[in-house]
This record gives C-alpha cells, sequence and structure tokens, in this order.
C-alpha cells in the first residue's frame, strides 16, 4: 500500500470581537496558500479555520453592541466565514467554539488535565488584560504615557482577585525545553524559537485556567461556578476538530498531531509553550510545527480599530483584483517578517510581476501559437540545449518549491518561481520567434512548443498563490482538471503537439489609476 501521505494545517481561530481586516486575511491566505500546494502535491489535507467565541472580550463587545453574546457571536462569524469566499480560501471545515463538538472537547480535555494531577483549586490575585486575554506578572507591565500600567502588548490591564483553577505549568518547563531540543524545528522562524526557549528558561509560573467573574465560556466540569480560561477553551479547537475525545477516530489518527498551526507573532507563546504543554500534560501529542509570521502595519501605522485604518481585504480585492492581492500579501514581505501595507508597493507588483512578467509571457506566447501555429500546439523538432535548459528549469522548480514550502518559506517558493519567469522572458527574446516565422518556421514551433510548455509547468506550481488566474492559463492551454496536479508537472505531462488553444485573453490585468 502506498504511505498515506496527511497533512493538517490550522489558522488561528479568530475573535468575534470585529469585523475582518487585513492581518486575519493574511494568516489564513498562507494557510490556503500551503493547503492547496499540499493538495496539488498528492496530499490529502485537512485546512482548519474560526472563530473563538467565549471570553469576557466577545462578552463585553456583545454587551457593547446591546445584543446577547450568542446573537452577536453568529453575526460576526459569519463576517469571517464571507472572508472565506471572498478571498477563495478552500479551508476544509470551520470551527466555532460555540458549538456542541467544542465544548465536549474542551471539557473533556479539563478532565484529562484534572485526572493527571495537574489542575489545582486556590485564589488567583494579579493582573488580566482582557483584549489580550492574558494574565500579567507586575514584572511584565509597563508605564503607559500617563503613568498607567500597561501589559507590555500596550493593554489595559486590570486587577483581578477570585477563586480560579491553576495548571501546573510551572512543573512543565524542563519538559517543554527537552521537547524543543528534540524537535528544532518545532518553532519557526528560529529567531521566534529562541525568544520562546529563553522565555520558558526563564521559569514558568503556573497558570490560571479558569475565572468566576463572568459567563460566557465553557463551564469547569464539576464546578460550573468558573468558566475555563478562553486560551484553554480556544487552542483545544485544533483536536475538537479532528474528533478529540475520541481519539480512536480516523480523522484523529490520520490528522493528530497536526503538521503546522499558522499563527501571527503575537499569540506564538499561547501555541508554542502553553499548548504543546497542555497536551502532554493530558497524554496527548504536540503538534510538529508552529510558524510565527509577522505584523502588517498599514503605510507605517500600526493597524487598529482605534485610529480606523484597518485594511478591509475586500476593499483591495475590489480595487486589484483577488489574485493580483493573494500574491502581493505573499511575495511582497518575506514570510516571517514584520510588513508595511503600501499603496504603491501594491501597484508595483500587480504591474511589474502579474501584469508585465508572467502576464506578458503567457499573452504573447500564446498569442503567438494561436497566430502563428494554426491554434493549436505546434509539434516540436529537435530541441537545442537552450530548449532543454529552458525545460528543465521549469520541471525543476517543482522540488524547489517542496522544500520552502515545507519550512513555509512561501516568498522563497515566489522569488524561486519568478526567478523561471524571467528566465523564460529572456528565452523569448534571445530566440525572437517572431523573426522566425518567415526564416525558420519549424524552429519558431519548437520555440513556442518549449515556452508554451514553460508556461504550462508555471501555471500550475502557481495554483497555490493565484488560483483563478492559473486556472485561466491552464483553461487556454487545454488542460483538463485531471491534468492540474504536481504529478503532471515534467515531460511525462507535456503538452501534446496538435492540442487546439482557445483564444488567449489576457489574464494579469495592468492597474491604471483613475483619472
Ligand atoms: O488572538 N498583522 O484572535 P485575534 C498580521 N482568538 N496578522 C494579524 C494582524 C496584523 N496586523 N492582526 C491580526 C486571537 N492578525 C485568538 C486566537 S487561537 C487558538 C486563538 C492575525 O482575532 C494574526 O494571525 O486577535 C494574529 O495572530 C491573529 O490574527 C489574532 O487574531
Amino acid at each position: 500500500m502506498p504511505e498515506l501521505k496527511n497533512y493538517y494545517i490550522t489558522t488561528p481561530i479568530y475573535y468575534v470581537n470585529d469585523a475582518p481586516h487585513i492581518g486575519h486575511a493574511y494568516t489564513t491566505l498562507a494557510c490556503d496558500v500551503l493547503a492547496r500546494f499540499k493538495r496539488l502535491d498528492g496530499y490529502n489535507v485537512n485546512f482548519l479555520t474560526g472563530t473563538d467565541e467565549h471570553g469576557q472580550k466577545v462578552e463585553k463587545s456583545a454587551a457593547a453592541a446591546g445584543k446577547d453574546p450568542q446573537t452577536f457571536t453568529d453575526e460576526v462569524s459569519q463576517n469571517f466565514r464571507d472572508l472565506l469566499g471572498a478571498m477563495n480560501f478552500s479551508n476544509d471545515d470551520f470551527i466555532r467554539t460555540t458549538e456542541a463538538r467544542h465544548t465536549k472537547a474542551a471539557q473533556a480535555i479539563w478532565k484529562a488535565l484534572e485526572e493527571a494531577g495537574d489542575i489545582y483549586l486556590d485564589n488567583y490575585a494579579g493582573w488580566y488584560s482582557v483584549r489580550d486575554e492574558a494574565f500579567y506578572s507586575e514584572d511584565e507591565l509597563v508605564k503607559g504615557a500617563d503613568g498607567k500600567k500597561l501589559a507590555p502588548t500596550g493593554a489595559e490591564v486590570e486587577w483581578v482577585e477570585e477563586p480560579s483553577y491553576f495548571f501546573r505549568l510551572s512543573a512543565w518547563g524542563d519538559k517543554l525545553l527537552a521537547f524543543y531540543d528534540a524537535n528544532p524545528d518545532f518553532i519557526l522562524p528560529e529567531t521566534r524559537r529562541n525568544e520562546v526557549v529563553s522565555f520558558v528558561r526563564g521559569g514558568l509560573r503556573d497558570l490560571s485556567v479558569s475565572r468566576t467573574s463572568f459567563n460566557w465560556g465553557v463551564p469547569v466540569p464539576g464546578n460550573e461556578d468558573h468558566i475555563m480560561y478562553v486560551w484553554l477553551d480556544a487552542l483545544t479547537n485544533y483536536i475538537t476538530a479532528v474528533d478529540y475525545p475520541d481519539t480512536n477516530s480516523e480523522k484523529y489518527q490520520i490528522f493528530w498531531p497536526a503538521d503546522v498551526h499558522m499563527v501571527g507573532k503575537d499569540i506564538l507563546r499561547f501555541h508554542a509553550v502553553y499548548w504543546p504543554a497542555f497536551l502532554m500534560a493530558a497524554g496527548l501529542e504536540a503538534p510538529k510545527r508552529v510558524f510565527a509570521h509577522g505584523w502588517w502595519t498599514n503605510e507605517g501605522e500600526k493597524i487598529s480599530k482605534s485610529t480606523g485604518n484597518a485594511i478591509d481585504p475586500l476593499d483591495l480585492i475590489a480595487e486589484f483584483g483577488l489574485d493580483q492581492v493573494r500574491y502581493f500579501l505573499m511575495r511582497e514581505v518575506p514570510f516571517g517578517n514584520d510588513g508595511d501595507y503600501s499603496r504603491t508597493a501594491m501597484i508595483q507588483r500587480t504591474n511589474a510581476d502579474l501584469a508585465n512578467d508572467f502576464g506578458n509571457l503567457s499573452q504573447r506566447v500564446l498569442s503567438m501559437v494561436f497566430k502563428n501555429c494554426d491554434a493549436a500546439i505546434p509539434a516540436p523538432q529537435a530541441f537545442t540545449d537552450e530548449d532543454n535548459t529552458m525545460l528543465q528549469q521549469s520541471y525543476d522548480l517543482l522540488d524547489k518549491l517542496r522544500t520552502e514550502y515545507d519550512r513555509q518559506g512561501i516568498h522563497r517558493a515566489l522569488e524561486a518561481q519568478w526567478r523561471v519567469v524571467a528566465e523564460a522572458n529572456r528565452y523569448v527574446d534571445a530566440q525572437a520567434p517572431w523573426g522566425l516565422k518567415k526564416t525558420d518556421p519549424e524552429r519558431m514551433g519548437t520555440v513556442l512548443y518549449v515556452l508554451a510548455e514553460v508556461i504550462r509547468n508555471l501555471a500550475i506550481l502557481a495554483q497555490p498563490i493565484v488560483p483563478g488566474s492559473a486556472a485561466k492559463i491552464l483553461d487556454q492551454l487545454q488542460q483538463s482538471e485531471e491534468a492540474r496536479g504536481f504529478d503532471t508537472i515534467g515531460a511525462s505531462g507535456a503538452l501534446v503537439a496538435g492540442t487546439p488553444l482557445d483564444k488567449p485573453e489576457p489574464v494579469f490585468p495592468r492597474f491604471v489609476e483613475p483619472d
């Protein structure tokens, strides 16, 4: 039996306190690209996203909107669902923490932790930030402009004193360090890994895992005065979606541990410290990878509700086009680094990389084939060294992309692919097929065949990033749905001479600023 290749990738589940903005779209997009890549590469993929609907922050937002929390979360969660279609996301599941399947899983992990002796009842007296849904110790706080104590994230904090269950996180420091050692790629990028390791080396305090001062959440099994800490509740979504507590289910068996939890750097600690500790304590396996990407600003400014500068992905799509936005977000900023949204950069990427480099390549080659080769793929003569080199570059790309995608190096994968696009443009100029029409039509046919074949490979490999546009190119080349997987990359899937061609239409229009 061939080895089953499975791939489980997750986004954070987003708080339903606010409408989705470009930051949320970014994380889910990165997962969508990775999920699509793996599907095309023959994997059985489970791509999960969803909404985090419990906790004080959501309860407060609902109250501010004058709605009961369930009505409020139903509405806001729908905004996140709507984004999926608008961004052409290919998630396999959408989880809401208010679903019955999740309450069951959250209470089950609680019981497992309790049975393992890792939970005890005490009192919490300390700082809490509702915005971050996080506890902070005195020495972590910073002073705001007016001398007020703030969380290190700049969020307001309040003093909380109440009965609370605690998780014995302090007992897990050494085991976590051993786990990071044994799994050097558990946290990427590496700089983030180093931050986490030094945080854990600094010693861990037990973690408060229940609250009694509000109601909107999962009740602690056996003591309903307590509501589970929203992060213990939320993190559990990753196993709820693979049928936990039924660890014998097929889904759990094939998809757990997850291959990648994609998160923003703001929530790395929850995923790389608390989550593996909870899992190990509950006798479950830790995920294979947590990748923490960077933070987007808007024209140099922090994106925030108060300044009203949040970028709505729907506005960007309306102005520039969906695949243009997808490409820009994945290409502009090295994945893992912080990035700044700038309109100038968005236009530049749309026009230079897409319209000029890839778009023109495909448009001018396919138009030449259409006009000069009876609208069908020409039969090639023997290939020259230049032809073979060109073809081979497009065939070799898949292995390079596999290596990059396995480390979430999405921008490096795109750089590698666009280097081949540039090579193909140089090849067109050097071979000048338009000049061969009269002098050597057979050679013209060979050159155009090589180029069409390179475009076929490039379009197949571009599907994860620009699915709609890549599909249009493959439609023009009359490639069936079955002929679009990565198993068709290379000579074995090469274009068949005589295949009729649809009239080529430009796929990546230039962006022209309206007057
Ligand atoms: O933290 N730049 O939810 P959240 C880049 N519910 N990414 C950004 C961003 C920006 N400016 N703004 C948001 C939560 N993000 C918890 C998660 S998971 C078990 C629970 C993205 O709605 C980024 O992925 O505050 C960040 O980690 C996430 O949205 C935070 O979403």
